[in-house]
Formats: structure tokens, C-alpha cells, sequence
């Protein structure tokens, strides 16, 4: 974020530094839980997971990441984006409706 700061005006610039960060990591949602569970992300970056639940034989029909406040419907066979930056390093934890699925952002500086 310093950098961010001390670029000041030059929001063009910005945007492309913040885009060039994005990270898109895709988790399947079946019968096991969250697929992968445990992903590595650096604070700061964008990050846009998408989720696809790829049968409706599990209790994946919503994913919920309780610390931010987000909470999606899964529908069968369709990617839904939960985009986010994380902001500071910890975890940040996601469950389905119920909290059997669990998963974790393992956020580093
Ligand atoms: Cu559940």
C-alpha cells in the first residue's frame, strides 16, 4: 500500500500494478469439501476465487467466509467469483452453509 501512496496521482499506473496482481484460483466444491482447502495468498493482491459445486449431492450450496461478511449460493456446475483482497497477513477462513466444509486463505505479507 505504500507504494500505492507515494505514486499519488497517477491512478492509471495504479490500476495496472493492482490488475497485474490478481491471482485467480479456482476451488471445487463436492463431496470431499473445498478443493484445494488451503490456499497461499499474498495481502495486498486481488484475488478472485471461483468457486464451482459440481454435484448437488453435498451441502455446497452456499459458501460463507464469516470474517468478511460474504456469503454466496453455489448453484450446480456454475463459477461464481468471491473476489477480494485480503488486507494483512493470517487466516481467513470460508465454510459451506453448515460449517462442515471448511477451507482457509493462508495470507502472508
Ligand atoms: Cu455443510
Amino acid at each position: 500500500m505504500a507504494l500505492v501512496a507515494c505514486l499519488g496521482g497517477a491512478v492509471a499506473l495504479v490500476t495496472n500494478v493492482v490488475e497485474a496482481h490478481t491471482r485467480t484460483v479456482k476451488i471445487r466444491v463436492d463431496k470431499d469439501g473445498f478443493s484445494p482447502a488451503s490456499i497461499d495468498v499474498e495481502a495486498g493482491h486481488k484475488l478472485n476465487l471461483v468457486f464451482n459445486r459440481t454435484d448437488e449431492n453435498n451441502c455446497g450450496n452456499v459458501v460463507v467466509f464469516p470474517k468478511l461478511k460474504i456469503r454466496r449460493n453455489l448453484p450446480v456446475g456454475k463459477d461464481v467469483i468471491v473476489s477480494l483482497t485480503p488486507k494483512e497477513a493470517g487466516n481467513i477462513t470460508f465454510t459451506c452453509g453448515m460449517g462442515m466444509y471448511k477451507g482457509s486463505l493462508v495470507v502472508a505479507d
